[in-house]
């Protein structure tokens, strides 16, 4: 009987112990408003995933804590949300790591031409301490980044005819992101390259201001790019994240127990995004070459030819975002391809 009672003394003082953090935990979530930007829209694979980490934020914080989406760029393109949150006037964002270069010169690590092969080599280096270390790069300059999520394998679109060789890019006005990686990428291989922000470019498209973009199949696909572009180039010639950041200014006002509840939720959103995305992914070309996209893959002489081309960004790449980040990079690529 004395056994059974220290037992059950024991059991108390337990659920004591962990009752205790729970309830100053619920003590330490405030009424929170969360304002979340983003620039594509409401039915996209972004669009669904911010949705997702909203809803997981509202059910972490008893409803305290709430978010609000707001896509399509409605709180402007990627940059000048990337101001609202150092300046503390925006809470969170989701966007693109190329666009963040200007502010952190280490995102464009991920910039870099056939960095990575496949998804799952991106999963293990943008979660891994690399990913990390480039992404508290962002605290120095008022932002936190909380996790990665994938945009995905980029790919060509134009009007003007299939891109079946480096050569057929020539004198094609194509839209980048506002990054000179892909600026200088488009030039040396002959493209007219023009940097825009994602938020002008389907009227851009529509109105032939550009002839041509490059984006996962997803956005071409919930951006509509079909309605607007004939021809789709199979290219994958990188690799893009999105990245989860927030106001620091902000951030050291929310209690730890509130920072845990966005914390979680982002970890939560990564799984999310990553799965939907890809999903998504198997299915959109033939749901683009169904809205009449005419589709065509490089021969493997003429892709190849077009890697050797662009990697000769590599040189420039290393140099900006520091030589001891981009051998680290590819040491840990090395031994993830020799495992
Ligand atoms: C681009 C990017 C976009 C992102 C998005 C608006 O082409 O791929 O997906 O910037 O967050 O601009």
């Amino acid at each position: 009987a004395r056994r059974t009672f220290s037992a059950l003394a024991a059991a108390a003082v337990a659920a004591c112990t962990l009752a205790a953090p729970l309830a100053a935990a619920a003590q330490d979530i405030k009424p929170r408003l969360i304002r979340f930007g983003y620039g594509l829209n409401e039915q996209s694979n972004q669009g669904r995933a911010v949705k997702f980490f909203a809803e997981q934020v509202e059910k972490a914080s008893g409803g305290k804590m709430r978010v609000r989406a707001i896509g399509a760029a409605a709180l402007g393109p990627d940059t000048q949300m990337q101001q609202a949150l150092i300046g503390g006037a925006q809470e969170m964002m989701v966007g693109s790591t190329a666009t963040l270069v200007g502010i952190t010169k280490e995102m464009a690590l991920w910039d870099t031409p056939f960095l990575f092969n496949t998804a799952a080599e991106a999963d293990v280096i943008l979660d891994g301490p690399i990913g990390q270390k480039v992404m508290d790069k962002l605290q120095d300059k008022g932002l936190v980044g909380l996790v990665y999520w994938e945009n995905g394998f980029r790919n060509l679109t134009n009007n003007k005819r299939p891109v079946n060789k480096v050569e057929d890019l020539d004198g094609i006005k194509l839209r980048v992101m506002q990054n000179n990686v892909f600026l200088d990428s488009f030039k040396l291989l002959g493209a007219n390259a023009v940097p825009l922000p994602f938020s002008e470019l389907f009227s851009a498209l529509e109105t032939k201001a550009v002839d041509g973009q490059e984006n996962p199949y997803n956005t071409i696909l919930s951006s509509k790019f079909y309605e607007v572009q004939k021809y789709l180039s199979i290219t994958n010639h990188v690799y893009s994240p999105w990245i989860l950041t927030v106001s620091k200014k902000w951030w050291d006002t929310l209690s730890p127990a509130e920072q845990k509840v966005l914390k979680d939720a982002a970890v939560a959103s990564r799984a999310f995004e990553r799965q939907d995305t890809r999903a998504e992914a198997t299915k959109a070309l033939a749901e683009l070459k169904a809205k009449g996209m005419q589709i065509n893959e490089l021969s493997p002489a003429e892709a190849a030819r077009m890697r050797t081309k662009l990697t000769r960004v590599n040189a420039g790449i290393g140099v900006n975002v520091g030589m001891d980040l981009w051998v680290e990079t590819q040491a840990a690529l090395d031994k993830l391809r020799s495992g």
